[in-house]
C-alpha cells in the first residue's frame, strides 16, 4: 500500500508532514479504505471537554474493509492460522473467504438472537478462532463488543456486564490452557446471577466440559448458526459510532470502559501494523497476546486483517508441553513477524537456550515487544537467541486508550536501541512535562509523557462516564492527553518509557490498579485495612505486594494469607493475586491520614537504606516494625 514507509528519510519526511498538516496526512491514509460515504471533515477536537472526532460523517463498516476488500485480491489467502493448545491437535487455517462466510453466518445468528445495532455484547471466550469471528460479527451488525479476558472471575465479569448493560454473552464450555482444562461457561453462569441485562448466552463447544444450559437463555454456537445464510449485508456505521468497549484498570477501584470508534481505529491500527512490522504479502505474522487485551484487538484481529495479513492465533501457553513451544510454532508456520511480551521472554530466558536449540527460527524477520518496559538483558537474549542477531526488535509503546502503537521503531527502517521504544509514529506529537505541567523542550529530559494532538485511534470517552475520561486523562496537564507513564528523552532524542507514575502496577504486562486489589482484599471479613504496591519481580516485571492490617483473633498468619489470596482470586481473578502478603500492625500515614506509599514501595523492593524523612508521619514507629517483618 502507498502509505508504507521504506527508509529513515522517508520516516522523517512523513513525520514532518504529519505534524505540519495532520489533516492532509491522515486523509491520504484514510483514502485507501472502502468508505460507503466519504467524510466531510478529517478531525474536530479539543482536549478540554474532551471532544475528539475523526473522519466526520464518513460511513463505513470495518468488516467490509477486512473481508469484502480482500475477497477478490486474495480470498484464498490464510487470514487466520489457529494453533491449538495441544501440539498433537490439528491446526486450523481460515482463508479470507472462509472467514467472510463464518463472520456473515454468525452475524445472522446474532441477529436471530435479537441483537441490533448499538447493543452491547460481552465476549468471554478463550483463544479460539470464534473469538475473532464473534468480534467481527459484532462489528458487522453494529453491535458493540466488549471482550473480557477469560481469566477474570465471575464477579469481575458481572461488573463489566452491568457497567455496559450488555444483552448477550458469547462464551465457550471450557478452556484448554497448558495441562489444565478450565471451566468457562460455569463462570458466566455465576456472573449472571448478579446481572439482569443479559437475554442470551451463546456457548461454543471446545473442551466438552459439562455445562448447564438454561432454557430460553442459553444456546450452543453450533445450534445458533445452524441454517444461517453465509451472506450478510454489513450495517452502515458512522465513523464515530462505537466499535468496542474494553475495560482497563486505572488508579481508582473500578475499571473503566475505554471506548473506541469505527473510522479512526480502522485507519490507525492498519497503518501502524503495516509500518511497525513492515508486513509483506506472504508473511506469516504472530502476536501471542490474548484477545482479551487491547493488543489482541489491534494486532491479532483488526490491524493485521485490515491489511490482508495472515495472523496466527495461539490457544496455549509458552511453556506447554515445554519451553520450546513458541519456537516450535514459529518453525511450523514459518512465522516472519513475532510479537510478544517481555514477561514471556524473561520466563523463557529462565529455561536457558536449550529449548530453542531444536528449532531453526530462520523464517523470523522481525521481533516485537509490548506491554511493559523490556529490560536490556531480556532485549539482548531475545535479539541474540531468538532473532539470531539478524531481526530488528520493535519495542512498541502504547495503551488500551491509544488504540494502536504510538512509539516504536519501524522494523529495519528506523534505528533500535535496547530498552527504548525510540521514536513516535507519524502523527503522534509527544511532549514531556514536569510535575507543574511545563513542557520540557530539547533532549536529555525526563518527566511525564503527554500527547498534544489527537491521533485517529485515541479513546473517545470512558463508557457511561465522560467526566471520568476528562478527569483521568485531560485534567492533570491541561491541554494535553496524559498517559500516566514517566519517560526519558535521551541525548539523541530517543524515548525510553520509565513505567507508571500513578497507582497502576504492571504485572506480566497486565495493568492492575492498586486500589482495585485493595478493594478486593478488604472484602475479606478479617481485613481491617490494606495497601498494595508494586515491587520489582524478575519475571513478571512487577509483583503485587500487599500490606494488610488484620483482626488476628484465633487465626494464624498463614491461613489468613491464603484466604486473602483466594478472596482476590474470586473478586478479580488469578492475575491480581498478591505475590506477597505482609500482615502489619499499622500503615504509615501522613497527619491527614493518607497512606505513604513511597515508604511501602521502598520496603517492598527491599531498599530500606534511605527512607527519607519519616518524622512528619502520624505513626513513624510503625515503619520500623514493618521493615523488621518484611517479606
Ligand atoms: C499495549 C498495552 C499500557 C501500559 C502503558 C505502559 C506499559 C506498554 C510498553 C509499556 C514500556 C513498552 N496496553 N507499556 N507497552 N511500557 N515499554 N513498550 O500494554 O493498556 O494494557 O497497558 O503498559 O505503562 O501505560 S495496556
Amino acid at each position: 500500500m502507498s502509505d508504507r514507509i521504506h527508509s529513515l528519510s522517508g520516516y522523517m519526511q512523513e513525520y514532518q508532514k504529519s505534524v505540519h498538516d495532520p489533516e492532509n496526512f491522515w486523509a491520504r491514509i484514510a483514502d485507501s479504505f472502502h468508505w460507503q460515504q466519504k467524510w466531510d471533515q478529517v478531525v474536530n477536537w479539543n482536549f478540554e471537554e474532551p471532544n475528539v472526532k475523526w473522519f466526520l460523517n464518513g460511513k463505513l463498516n470495518i468488516t467490509e474493509n477486512i473481508l469484502e476488500r480482500h475477497l477478490f485480491t486474495h480470498g484464498d489467502k490464510p487470514a487466520i492460522i489457529w494453533e491449538p493448545n495441544d501440539p498433537n491437535e490439528n491446526h486450523i487455517t481460515l482463508s479470507y473467504k472462509e472467514l467472510y462466510h463464518k463472520v456473515c453466518q454468525f452475524s445472522n445468528a446474532m441477529k436471530a438472537q435479537g441483537i441490533e445495532k448499538g447493543d452491547r455484547v460481552i465476549i468471554y471466550i478463550p483463544m479460539v478462532p470464534e473469538a475473532a469471528i464473534a468480534m467481527l460479527a459484532c462489528a458487522r451488525i453494529g453491535a458493540v463488543h466488549s471482550v473480557v479476558f477469560a481469566g477474570f472471575s465471575a464477579s469481575a465479569l458481572a461488573d463489566r456486564i452491568n457497567d455496559c448493560q450488555a444483552k448477550m454473552v458469547i462464551t465457550s464450555d471450557g478452556n484448554f490452557r497448558g495441562a489444565k482444562t478450565i471451566p468457562v461457561k460455569a463462570v458466566v453462569d455465576e456472573a449472571l446471577e448478579k446481572t439482569s441485562s443479559i437475554e442470551s448466552v451463546v456457548t461454543l463447544k471446545r473442551t466438552g466440559t459439562d455445562v448447564m444450559m438454561k432454557e430460553g437463555r442459553d444456546i450452543w454456537w453450533h445450534d445458533a448458526i445452524d441454517g444461517m445464510p453465509f451472506e450478510n449485508k454489513a450495517e452502515v456505521m458512522d465513523s464515530e459510532d462505537l466499535l468496542f468497549i474494553l475495560y482497563t484498570s486505572g488508579s481508582t477501584g473500578k475499571p473503566k470502559g475505554v471506548v473506541h470508534t469505527c473510522g479512526g481505529y480502522m485507519v490507525y491500527t492498519s497503518y501502524s501494523f503495516r509500518n511497525v512490522f513492515q508486513y509483506n504479502q506472504g508473511d506469516v505474522y504472530w502476536c501471542t497476546a490474548d484477545v482479551g487485551w487491547i493488543t489482541g484487538h489491534s494486532y491479532i484481529v483488526y490491524g493485521p486483517l485490515l491489511s490482508g495479513a495472515t495472523s496466527v492465533m495461539f490457544e496455549g501457553v509458552p511453556t506447554f508441553p515445554d519451553a520450546g513451544r513458541f519456537w516450535q510454532v514459529c518453525d511450523k508456520h514459518q512465522v516472519s513477524q513475532f510479537y510478544t511480551a517481555p514477561t514471556a521472554i524473561r520466563a523463557l530466558q529462565a529455561f536457558g537456550t536449550e529449548p530453542i536449540a531444536p528449532y531453526k527460527l530462520d523464517s523470523l524477520k522481525v521481533l516485537g515487544s509490548v506491554g511493559e518496559p523490556i529490560n536490556e538483558e531480556a532485549w539482548h537474549w531475545y535479539h541474540d537467541h531468538v532473532g539470531k542477531g539478524k531481526c530488528p526488535i520493535v519495542d512498541t509503546w502504547w495503551q488500551t486508550e491509544t488504540g494502536g502503537i504510538l512509539i516504536s521503531p519501524l522494523a529495519g527502517i528506523t534505528p533500535t536501541k535496547p530498552a527504548y521504544a525510540t521514536m513516535p509514529m507519524p502523527g503522534v506529537q509527544l511532549v514531556v512535562v514536569d510535575n507543574e505541567g511545563n513542557e520540557l523542550k530539547g533532549n536529555s529530559v525526563e518527566g511525564n509523557l503527554c500527547i498534544k494532538y489527537p491521533w485517529p485511534s485515541m479513546l473517545r470517552t470512558t463508557y457511561g462516564d465522560h467526566e471520568r475520561c476528562r478527569q483521568t486523562y485531560f485534567s492533570s496537564f491541561p491541554g494535553y492527553y496524559f498517559t500516566g507513564d514517566g519517560v526519558k528523552r535521551d541525548e539523541d532524542g530517543y524515548y525510553r518509557i520509565l513505567g507508571r507514575v500513578d497507582d497502576v502496577i504492571n504485572v506480566s504486562g497486565h495493568r492492575m490498579g492498586t486500589a482495585e486489589v485493595e478493594n478486593a482484599i478488604n472484602e475479606h471479613p478479617k481485613v481491617v485495612e490494606s495497601a498494595v504496591v508494586g515491587y520489582p519481580h524478575d519475571i513478571k516485571g512487577q509483583g503485587i505486594y500487599a500490606f494488610v492490617i488484620c483482626d488476628m483473633e484465633g487465626r494464624s498468619e498463614e491461613s489468613l494469607e491464603e484466604e486473602i489470596k483466594q478472596t482476590v482470586n474470586k473478586i478479580i481473578g488469578p492475575i491480581a493475586k498478591p505475590d506477597k502478603i505482609q500482615i502489619v500492625p499499622g500503615l504509615p500515614k501522613t497527619r491527614s491520614g493518607k497512606i505513604m506509599r513511597r515508604i511501602l514501595r521502598k520496603i517492598a523492593s527491599g531498599d530500606t537504606s534511605n527512607m527519607g524523612d519519616i518524622s512528619t508521619l502520624l505513626n513513624p514507629d510503625v515503619v520500623e516494625s514493618i521493615k523488621s517483618t518484611a517479606r
